[in-house]
Order: C-alpha cells, then sequence, then structure tokens
C-alpha cells in the first residue's frame, strides 16, 4: 500500500512576530529516501521563539516550526531502510550521513549533506511536504515538530529504545543533549574541574548536568533570574550567582571567586555581551568557553585579543557536539538506566492548540521546558 497525503493538525507560523495560528494541513506522503512520522511530543526550544521572533537570518514563513521531537514512524520512502512502521524515532536538525566531508571528518558532527535545502525550510529535493490549499507551508530546521504528522529525511533521524517515553525524551533532540553534549563532548570537562554556567533555561541546566556527571569540582551558575537558582542547585550547582547583585562586571567576580577564573565556561542564552564575559571569566594560560546561545541577525562577538594570545580558548557547539544517528540512542538508553532525569525539565505541558502559551511563559522566564502533547 503506498502512502497518501493526510490531514493535520499544525500550528503555523505566517509572520515574524505574530502568535501561531493553528491549522489543518495537507502532509504529503513520504519520497524516496523519505519518512513521515506521527508526533506524538515536541518542546518547545528558545530557539522557536528566535526563528519567531524575526531575529534569525535563516527565518523563513510561512513555516511549521518545532524541532525537539518524538515520534513514531507512520511510513517510509522508497529505498528507506533504516527505520520501519511503528520505530520510534527523534527528529535531528543536525543529520547524519555517513558519507559526506563532515561525517567522515570525525572532527564534527554538523552533517552537511542536506544543510542548504533545509535553511532554505525545503526537503532535499528542493521542495516541501507541507500546504494548504495547495500553497506551500516551509519546513523548520527540516524537523517542524509543531504539526501531527510531519517529513524527514531518514538520515536525520535517530532510531530509539521504545521502552522510552516519547513525552520526556522528545527533550533530548534538542535541549538536554545540547547542554549535556557541550560539557562532555565539546568542551569534555574533566574530573575536579572548574565550570561556570551562563544562562539556566534547559540548555544551561543540562550544562549542570553534564558538569555534575563529569565531576567538576565547582559548578558556577549564573542567572537574572533567580527562580532558576533552586534546580540549579538540585541539579549539583555549588554557586549560584545573579549578576545584578554585582556593581561590577561579573567575569570579574568569577575571577575573584576562583583563584584565577575557570577551567570551563559555557555561554547559554544568545547575548554577545555575556559571551564575552564567557570568555573573559576563564583563567589564564588554558580556560575554555562554549558559545552555545545562538544571537539574532548583525549580532557580532568582541574581546580584546590579548584575551587569547594569553591561552583563553573561544569555541561553540551546536546540538552538543553530538552524531545524532549513532550517539543519541545511548543517550536515551542512559536516561532509561537512570543516569539523569528529564522531569525535572518539564515544567509546563499543554495540547497543540495552547502552543502560544509555551511562548509566553518562556519569555515570562516562569518555564524549563514545555512539552506539547499531541
Ligand atoms: P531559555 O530562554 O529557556 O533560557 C535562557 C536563560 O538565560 C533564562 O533562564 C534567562 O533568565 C537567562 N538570561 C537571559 N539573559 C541573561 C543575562 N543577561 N545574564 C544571565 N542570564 C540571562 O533558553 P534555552 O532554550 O535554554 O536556550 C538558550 C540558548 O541556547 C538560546 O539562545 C538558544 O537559541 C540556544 N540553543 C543553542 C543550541 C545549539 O545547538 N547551539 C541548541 C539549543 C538552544
Ligand atoms: N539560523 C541561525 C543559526 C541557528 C543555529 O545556530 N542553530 C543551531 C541549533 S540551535 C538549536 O536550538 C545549529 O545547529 N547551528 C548549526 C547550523 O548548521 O545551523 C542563523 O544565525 O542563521
Ligand atoms: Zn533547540
Ligand atoms: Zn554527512
Amino acid at each position: 500500500t503506498t502512502a497518501q497525503t493526510i490531514k493535520a493538525k499544525a500550528a503555523v507560523a505566517w509572520e515574524a512576530g505574530k502568535p501561531l495560528t493553528i491549522e489543518q494541513v495537507d502532509v504529503m506522503p513520504p519520497q524516496a529516501g523519505e519518512v513521515r512520522i506521527k508526533i506524538i511530543a515536541s518542546g518547545v526550544c528558545h530557539t522557536d521563539a528566535f526563528t519567531l521572533s524575526g531575529d534569525d537570518p535563516e527565518g523563513i514563513f510561512p513555516a511549521i516550526l518545532g524541532h525537539e521531537g518524538g515520534g513514531i514512524v507512520e511510513s517510509v520512502g522508497e529505498g528507506v531502510t533504516s527505520v520501519s512502521v511503528g520505530d520510534h524515532v527523534i527528529p535531528l536538525y543536525t543529520p547524519e550521513c555517513g558519507e559526506c566531508k563532515f561525517c567522515l571528518s570525525g572532527k564534527t558532527n554538523l552533517c552537511q549533506k542536506i544543510r542548504e535545502t533545509q535553511g532554505k525550510g525545503l526537503m532535499p529535493d528542493g521542495t516541501t511536504r507541507f500546504s494548504i490549499d495547495g500553497k506551500p507551508i516551509y519546513h523548520y530546521m527540516g524537523c517542524s515538530t509543531f504539526s501531527e504528522y510531519t517529513v524527514l529525511p531518514e538520515i536525520a533521524l535517530a532510531k530509539v529504545n521504545k521502552q522510552a517515553p516519547l513525552e520526556e525524551v522528545c527533550l533530548l533532540g534538542c535541549g538536554v543533549t545540547t547542554g549535556m553534549g557541550a560539557v562532555m563532548n565539546t568542551a569534555n570537562v574533566e574530573q575536579g574541574a572548574t565550570v561556570a554556567i551562563f544562562g539556566l533555561g534547559g540548555i544551561g541546566l543540562s550544562a549542570v548536568i553534564g558538569a555534575t556527571m563529569a565531576k567538576a569540582s565547582r559548578i558556577i551558575a549564573i542567572d537574572i533570574n533567580e527562580s532558576k537558582f533552586e534546580l540549579a542547585k538540585k541539579l549539583g550547582a555549588t554557586d549560584c550567582i545573579n549578576p545584578k547583585q554585582y556593581d561590577k562586571p561579573i567575569q570579574d567576580v568569577i575571577v575573584e571567586l576562583t583563584d584565577g577564573g575557570v577551567d570551563y565556561s559555557f555561554e547559554c542564552i544568545g547575548n554577545v555581551d555575556v559571551m564575552r564575559s564567557a570568555l573573559e571569566c576563564c583563567h589564564k594560560g588554558w580556560g575554555e568557553s562554549v558559545i552555545i546561545g545562538v544571537a539574532g541577525a548583525g549580532q557580532e562577538i568582541s574581546t580584546r585579543p590579548f584575551q587569547l594570545v594569553t591561552g583563553r580558548v573561544w569555541r561553540g557547539t551546536a546540538f552538543g557536539g553530538v552524531k545524532g544517528r549513532s550517539e543519541l540512542p545511548d543517550y536515551v538508553n542512559r536516561y532509561l538506566e537512570g543516569e539523569f532525569k528529564l522531569s525535572d525539565f518539564i515544567t509546563h505541558t499543554m495540547g497543540l492548540s495552547d502552543i502560544n502559551d509555551a511562548f509566553d511563559l518562556m519569555h515570562s522566564g516562569k518555564s524549563i521546558r514545555s512539552v506539547v502533547h499531541f
């Protein structure tokens, strides 16, 4: 039996700065090398809000946002062999083809096989699978998880353990993997190291978990919203500080607290001024700062080159450096084995029709993660 076009409820972003509206969209069957999945749950990440705000130079409208999902394979296109109907999968905005220069380098998770079309809101063949009354609706980050059904290339799906509740492990589709991976993979924080984490949303708190798992000796958690401190401490932060409580730059405060600076720092906000603080709170000679936050069009980072001449290192990470198909299933298994919890992060759940509440809760600082249940 060949799959047909199906109707699905989806949250559509029609233009920048406007709330999403729930629409009935047509979702085409998966083409060769593609898979259609039924989304069970999707987290809402700050990057969705970033793109909706209009700050994303790659933002395209109308689009179906969402990139932190969990779903079940509904149908597969011609030639698909690695997943089959009924498999539980996590969509990957960083796919893994295993054969491009990037995949073969052994140095990066940034597979580039489909990056160009993905950045244009299109499937690899240059068309979209979503439409309303025949008019195209664009994909987002190759995922579009704010829809009952979505279509992805086979190389952009991680097949995961069916025992894992998709309502929780959807968070491994972006936020939690990004924060933990940044610490354990990108920075490779070692036992006893000192760490500073700027921004205690889903990403920063996951970095706290990563630093705790890496047995960092000191985990300094920084946020201007002190309501985030309780969970940060529960997850292993040793110090929680609010930059607003000091009349000197926060990097100076941290340098004093740590006898010269931290071994590693992580920026989990997307604020270029904080990125500078995060670099400059690193220890002379070896401190490494990892940029995770995404900053808007036209924003640039700066520091005195002397900061790097004297041994500090500036780097960045996407999806925590994790290769989705080969490495994400293991994160799911480690979650199932109880190495870390996800429920602490899920402060709110809602149906798709209330998805705009998730954005409001994020902007007001009341949520860590909202998860939409389909
Ligand atoms: P979030 O909104 O849940 O959390 C951001 C936190 O930063 C909040 O707690 C907020 O109070 C705090 N904050 C804001 N301004 C601050 C300041 N000046 N000083 C200290 N704290 C401040 O966001 P999130 O979902 O955790 O995402 C964080 C960032 O990471 C976003 O920029 C997002 O786009 C980015 N991100 C990047 C990747 C990647 O692969 N590189 C993956 C996911 C998210
Ligand atoms: N489109 C933005 C860049 C956005 C960005 O950096 N995205 C991260 C993932 S954020 C997940 O919440 C990423 O994966 N980047 C690597 C890539 O190839 O996009 C812009 O500035 O144009
Ligand atoms: Zn994200
Ligand atoms: Zn590749």
